[in-house]
């Protein structure tokens, strides 16, 4: 089951990240070098960067004492904070080594900001808080996926030892009687519980008291994207037809919450996914050694907002220091009256170009994201997409042949043909070497 083709060339004994240096295990070490690369970037906390005015933008719906930022936690987790801790079981497929960057058995990359949760609710230095990091996920290559991105993860907890009378409804009812209103169209047609989806946690909550929570999440989260679409609408991104903003609450499912939502925004003709969230899984408070609370959390992708905010065509945008992209934010930590939508770069000519290969023995075990890396790690960011062409299974051998079609094209300049020939010849010797599969 160690799948020989995860793994780079040649695996070091150790890896420093952000200066802290831990043992790697070769059945397990799985990160390649552009993703290491990009450990140390932190785009969350870089001045004048549309990852970090998105942070700024949401910080601001979620006021301080209340809400406490917690904006540079280490991306180097262990397996026990970014999945046990939150209740995902032994066999989730997000463990999996074709998803998620290990150093060693019980140390990965963070796949989430989540993973955070627990430390935060034991050290309970304020009765909410807010966490923006990087996260790290192995993925299809594509205009809005990239390997790195932002998370920002946001939770409130009451306390039924401190709140008045011990009530919890009360308490949070007040709360929601003081957070403002809005005049969005929300739809919400879901029951405040599904049996088998998304059941009360009957064992710890009232069903009275996980709705107002789940009242109060929802509230504060429409209140977070009425301020995202201000500003959307400040930077001409929506279309000044007087229509009110329309979002929805769609049913979905977390390991860490019951029930859970997601809620998703109606923009350029199609409902968007924005978050994630749900009133936490009571076991992961018990944990943290605060029983007594109740509460909920969400976790939102940075990129996608900020690609809404500024109208960035494409998430490399993001990794670029190229001046014509940096340049276009200046100024707008400091005054986000500034905020402007981005103006793209021209286009550079695109070059396909495809590889076929048959998978070597013992290779039942394809993963996609494993091919992926490989080109990222040969071409870096002059690769746009990459699609599967074509699969075929040979109907006497049972061998299976797949075909690649790589999209060069670097958002710099124009790729030279010899230059992008050579890149692919080198992304060819690269999936033999480090995938056994046979060029066709
Ligand atoms: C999570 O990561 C959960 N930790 C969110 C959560 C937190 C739920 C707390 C409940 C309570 P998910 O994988 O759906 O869930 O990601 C959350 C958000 O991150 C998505 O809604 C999306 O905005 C963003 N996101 C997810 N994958 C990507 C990606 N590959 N590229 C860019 N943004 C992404
Ligand atoms: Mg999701």
């Amino acid at each position: 089951e160690s799948s020989p083709t995860t793994t780079p060339s040649t695996i070091p004994p150790t890896v420093t990240i952000n200066s802290k240096t831990y043992p790697t295990d070769p059945k397990w070490f799985n990160i390649s070098p552009s993703v290491l690369a990009l450990t140390s970037r932190k785009l969350h906390l870089q001045r004048d960067h549309p990852v970090q005015i998105t942070r700024q933008i949401i910080e601001s719906v979620f006021p301080s004492p209340t809400y406490r930022t917690y904006n540079d936690f280490d991306p180097v987790v262990s397996t026990h904070e970014n999945f046990d801790s939150l209740g995902f079981p032994p066999d989730h497929p997000g463990r999996a080594k074709s998803d998620t960057y290990y150093v060693n058995s019980g140390t990965l990359l963070r796949t989430h900001t989540s993973a955070h949760e627990a430390q935060l609710f034991r050290a309970s230095e304020s009765p909410g808080y807010l966490i923006s990091a990087d996260v790290y996920r192995r993925d299809e290559v594509d205009r809005s996926h990239y390997p790195v991105f932002h998370q920002m993860e946001g939770a409130r907890v009451w306390d039924r030892t401190k709140v008045p009378g011990g009530d919890i409804v009360a308490a949070v009812k007040k709360d929601l009687e003081e957070l403002p209103g809005h005049d969005m169209l929300v739809e919400d047609p879901n029951p405040p519980f599904h049996e088998e989806r998304n059941p009360l946690q009957s064992g710890h909550h009232r069903a009275e008291e996980a709705e107002v929570v789940g009242r109060h999440l929802k509230r504060s989260l429409e209140l977070m994207v009425g301020e995202i679409f201000r500003r959307v609408k400040m930077a001409g991104g929506v279309d000044e037809d007087g229509e009110p903003l329309k979002v929805r609450w769609v049913e979905a499912y977390f390991p860490f919450t019951s029930p859970s939502w997601e809620l998703e925004v109606w923009y350029q003709g199609e409902w968007l996914e924005v978050l994630g969230c749900g009133v936490s899984q009571q076991q992961i408070l018990i944990d943290a050694g605060v029983p007594e609370q109740i509460g909920w959390a969400f976790g939102i992708g940075l990129e996608r907002i900020a690609m809404l905010l500024f109208r960035i065509p494409d998430i490399r945008l993001f990794w670029s220091s190229d001046e014509r992209f940096l340049g276009q934010f200046r100024g707008v930590s400091d005054d986000l009256g500034k905020l402007k939508a981005f103006v793209p770069f021209s286009k550079h000519p695109a070059c396909y170009k495809d590889v076929s290969f048959w998978l070597g023995k013992g290779s039942e075990e394809w993963h996609e994201n494993d091919l992926m890396e490989v080109v990222r790690d040969e071409c870096g960011d002059v690769v746009e997409d990459v699609k599967c062409a074509d699969k075929f299974t040979h109907p006497k051998t049972g061998r299976r042949s797949l075909c690649y079609r790589i999209n060069y094209r670097s958002l710099e300049r124009t790729l030279r043909n010899d230059e992008t020939n050579e890149i692919h010849a080198r992304v060819q010797r690269a999936l033999v070497e480090r995938l056994g599969v046979e060029i066709r």
